[in-house]
């Protein structure tokens, strides 16, 4: 069984990081170890959440991995709670990177034009180290704008996205893939750039007209366990899209008490294994 170490937070209530990303990916048949970065009462889209930043465990717990000779096939960060803590991550990388794993880097701070409010440009630019040691990033269109210099846009042509995925890759990662890239209105999906092999693959859904919290983490999360199936990131993109959009839609079909702070991927968890081939 593949083994996948996700470091990202725990949001108490608000489905995201940890609490999305152990489900899905345990779901998808990969045992899923966690270091949660930070406890939130809830998401910091909510008001008056607490935090708990859980920095200080970082190391004695990889170090008690290391003694116990522990490793993983992939590594996959998401939210992370403060700049030093990203400095601390990267230890985590040095620690458990081997030639044959993957790192996975989500560089989740910024959506529709705006940084996370717990988060600032110091903090982007720190980012765009840590995805300097990625072999693949999952960036929206507005983090990957904070981490390249490049003006975000909400109207844009396929020469603009190229041009955002070549600065991507330059950050020193391999494989680049930018979220919510629509070309026309009423269509939304991910666009993906490998530098080695020089290969774009653009994959689009109907875009469901809501902005749910966390459908990026959903995102992320089967990509991952995707490519911990034995897919490759072609493979691996368009199922993780299309999983999320089910789940987009199934919260709007539950109506106005559907989970406003959260989408309903439990519900679609039978279609996600059934992409996956698994019954
Ligand atoms: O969905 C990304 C995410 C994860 N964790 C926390 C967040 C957010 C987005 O706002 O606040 C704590």
């Amino acid at each position: 069984m593949k083994r996948i170490l996700t470091i990202q937070d725990i949001s108490c209530v608000g489905k995201c990081s940890i609490t999305v990303a152990l489900p899905i990916i345990s779901a998808m048949g990969v045992e899923t170890s966690i270091i949660p970065t930070a406890v939130l009462s809830t998401h910091t889209m909510f008001k008056n959440f607490t935090c708990k930043d859980l920095d200080d465990q970082i190391v004695p717990i990889t170090d008690h991995w290391v003694s116990e000779k522990i490793g993983f096939d992939a590594i996959y960060t998401g939210y992370l709670a403060t700049a030093d803590q990203i400095e601390t991550v990267k230890n985590v990388f040095k620690k458990f990177k081997t030639p044959e794993n993957m790192i996975i880097v989500d560089p989740v701070m910024a959506d529709n034009g705006r940084l996370y409010p717990a988060f600032d440009e110091a903090f982007a630019a720190k980012m765009a180290t840590l995805c300097a040691n990625a072999d693949i990033i999952l960036p929206n269109i507005t983090e990957a704008s904070f981490m390249t210099g490049m003006e975000y846009k909400e109207q844009y042509d396929e020469n603009y996205i190229r041009e955002m995925l070549g600065k991507l890759a330059a950050l020193g990662c391999r494989i680049a893939i930018l979220t919510g890239v629509g070309f026309e209105s009423g269509k939304t999906g991910a666009y993906g750039y490998d530098s080695e092999s020089g290969e774009y693959y653009y994959y689009e859904n109907d875009r469901i007209p809501v902005n749910y919290h966390g459908t990026g983490d959903i995102f992320a999360s089967t990509f991952t366990g995707a490519m911990m199936n034995g897919l490759n990131w072609k493979e691996a993109l368009p199922i993780a899209a299309d999983y999320t959009a089910r789940a987009i839609q199934a919260t709007v079909d539950e109506g106005e008490d559907g989970c406003w702070y959260g989408v309903n991927f439990e519900q679609e968890i039978p279609y996600l294994l059934s992409r996956l081939g698994k019954f």
